[in-house]
């Protein structure tokens, strides 16, 4: 699914890309340069939905270059998710310039797109002039453009540009046949699980964080929409302690994906962990703290139906 997101330079573009489907925070991508040319990015969004992101550097010298009759085609050519997104500190006519071309540019090679996003971007600071920006950029517009078009004011520092790419990839997830096929598989499994041993299951994705199904309901659910597995949390220098302890015991050395399930205990219940290969990763939360509930667990990671989840996620990930 070709996914572009355009834009005039220092818009953000490439800290909402990275933050949405990298899992990474703000302050990793504070210091990013600007981007050069086109950056290309393939990724399994909520482990579900196959896409192929289109990151534009915006600066002047390659605008000019992707309107040009040559690139036209290829760059807006056979767009399925149109994203284009401005600095909102910014209300200059230079802006509003780029905007028509980038319009009449992807409406003539993709004329069946009828949802384009605009994002109005670093709402979080007060130099912004989200209003102002909005009416430089539709003032005087074509209905017919204008109506294609749905503008959100957004921050990527405070998280609410990613909630919003969230929601219209979402959007795309539900109406792609292949996605919900592979939604269905995947949750009949969890349901199947939860038969099983009462326990509630989450599966979070890679890199992006975000929750692919659960015993739960929808992924679209409050409060899971937009809620992050922090991958982080399994990196610790536990592995060079465990090769540390297996070398003092002479024993042979183990690879660190085979540790790999962490567990956690409240009061009431246990959390428990689990990676599934490098695609996934497995919450489990039991209902109560009985030892053959936590055995039955232990026995389900040995079992078939363990092996199906495992099958169904990599499947996800061709
Ligand atoms: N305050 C604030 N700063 C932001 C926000 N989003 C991005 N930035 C900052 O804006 C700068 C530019 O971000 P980029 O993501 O590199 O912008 P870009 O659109 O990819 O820029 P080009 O690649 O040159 O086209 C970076 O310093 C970001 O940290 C936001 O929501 N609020
Ligand atoms: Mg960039």
């Amino acid at each position: 699914m070709k996914t572009i997101i355009f834009g005039p330079a220092n818009a953000g573009k490439t800290s909402l890309m990275r933050t949405t489907c990298l899992g990474y925070n703000f302050m990793k991508v504070i210091n990013l340069k600007p981007t050069r040319g086109i950056s290309r990015e393939n990724f399994i969004f909520r482990g579900l939905l196959e896409i192929s992101v289109w990151d534009f550097g915006g600066q002047k010298k390659y605008l000019e270059r992707y309107f040009s009759e040559k690139q036209r085609p290829v760059i807006f050519g056979d767009v399925d998710v149109a994203i284009f997104m401005v600095d909102a500190t910014r209300n200059e006519q230079f802006v509003r310039d780029t905007f028509d071309k980038f319009l009449e540019a992807l409406i003539q090679n993709t004329p069946k797109i009828d949802k384009i996003y605009v994002l109005l971007n670093k709402i979080d600071l007060e130099e912004s002039m989200e209003d102002a920006v909005f009416e430089l950029l539709t003032k005087n517009l074509d209905s017919d453009y204008r109506q294609r078009c749905a503008f959100t004011p957004v921050s990527v520092k405070e998280g609410s540009a990613q909630h919003r790419l969230i929601e219209i990839l979402d959007f795309e997830i539900q109406i792609s046949t292949l996605s919900i096929q592979r939604l269905t598989g995947i949750r009949a499994i969890l349901d199947n699980l939860k038969s099983n041993t009462k326990a509630n299951y989450l599966v979070f994705n890679r890199p992006d964080g975000l929750l692919i199904s659960s015993t739960f309901g929808k992924f679209s659910l409050e409060p899971l929409e937009y809620i992050k597995f922090e991958i982080g949390t399994l990196d610790s220098n536990l592995y060079q302690i465990y090769q540390k302890v297996y070398r003092i015991e002479n024993r042979m050395s183990i690879s660190p994906l085979e540790l790999s399930l962490i567990i956690y205990e409240s009061e009431e219940n246990y959390v428990l962990i689990k990676e599934i290969s490098d695609k996934a990763v497995l919450m489990i939360i039991t209902n109560n703290k009985e030892n053959n509930e936590l055995n039955s667990i232990f026995d389900l990671f040995k079992s078939s139906k363990f092996k199906e989840l495992e099958n169904a996620l990599s499947i996800s990930s061709i």
